[in-house]
């Protein structure tokens, strides 16, 4: 048997995926949508309290397409704690406008294959803010499942450490090329949803996505071994741009 890459957890991650119901927003009286808006914004400050006390993070996007119309992206200590937040959505005037278009559960995840040996990984700050992280509030998100392949010549799973390393160490050095214009969270899914990672990315440039996973795509880990899910794309919801997506 391979030996098995050695991983940290960190905070569990819940990305939930609404479609708005526009027939029955725009049939709702005004006085029904503000008392809606200023549940979501209580919801909203909240999150934002747990965020500034480091209990976890919150992103909150609207999605290009129509796979979905945004999507929250929460991390927390617990499966608990999301259930909770998705049920307290669930539970709000809001959310009667809505109905869910897609979930992913996964828990944020660094792999050993670049660790240096002897250390302890959890001694380094550094580590342990990319296990637990607040969230970029830049103007873009991306969203996809993928799996590494395990077909005939094409099975990840049956490489050696050393091999695995080697082809990672590679897609690092491409990664590193987007630093400060990409922010990747991995999240790793194997157990919990039907993919096997969640890639989630952020960029204040939508292109740098583009950019970054086509260069990804002609190195051998995911020319060879990546097979991927839908993508969601899309745009930061702040303050503002919550009120014009849902005036009417
Ligand atoms: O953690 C590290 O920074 C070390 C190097 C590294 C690892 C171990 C790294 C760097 N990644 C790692 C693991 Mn990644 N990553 C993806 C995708 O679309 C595609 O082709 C693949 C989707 C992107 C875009 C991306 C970006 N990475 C992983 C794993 C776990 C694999 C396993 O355990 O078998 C997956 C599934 C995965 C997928 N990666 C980086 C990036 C970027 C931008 C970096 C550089 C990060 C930085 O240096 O800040």
């Amino acid at each position: 048997m391979s030996e098995a890459a050695q991983t940290l957890e960190g905070w569990y991650a819940l990305h939930d995926f609404r479609t708005i119901n526009w027939t029955a927003w725009k049939q709702a009286d005004a006085e029904k949508r503000n008392a809606a808006l200023d549940e979501l914004q209580s919801l909203i400050s909240e999150w934002k309290a747990a965020e500034d006390a480091k209990t976890g993070s919150t992103a909150f996007y609207s999605i290009v397409g129509q796979k979905a119309d945004f999507v929250f992206m929460h991390l927390r200590e617990t499966l608990e704690e999301l259930n909770a937040l998705e049920v307290a959505f669930n539970k709000t005037t809001f959310a009667q406008f809505t109905t869910p278009a897609h979930s992913y559960v996964s828990v944020v995840e660094l792999s050993n294959y670049m660790a240096q040996p002897g250390t302890d990984p959890l001694e380094n700050p550094e580590i342990v803010a990319r296990l637990k992280p607040i969230l970029p509030k830049w103007r873009h998100i991306c969203f996809y499942p993928m799996n590494k392949r395990r077909e005939g010549n094409d099975n990840w799973y049956m490489l050696s450490m050393d091999e695995r390393r080697a082809m990672m160490r590679s897609h690092g050095m491409i990664g590193r090329q987007y630093a400060g214009k990409v922010k990747q969270i991995i999240t790793g899914s194997v157990g919990f949803d039907n993919w096997e990672w969640g890639v989630t990315l952020f960029a204040e440039d939508a292109l740098q996505f583009k950019k970054l996973v086509y260069e990804m795509r002609f190195d051998e880990v995911s020319a060879r071994f990546g097979d991927f899910g839908e993508f969601f794309v899309g745009n930061l919801l702040d303050g503002d741009g919550l009120n014009q997506l849902l005036s009417v």
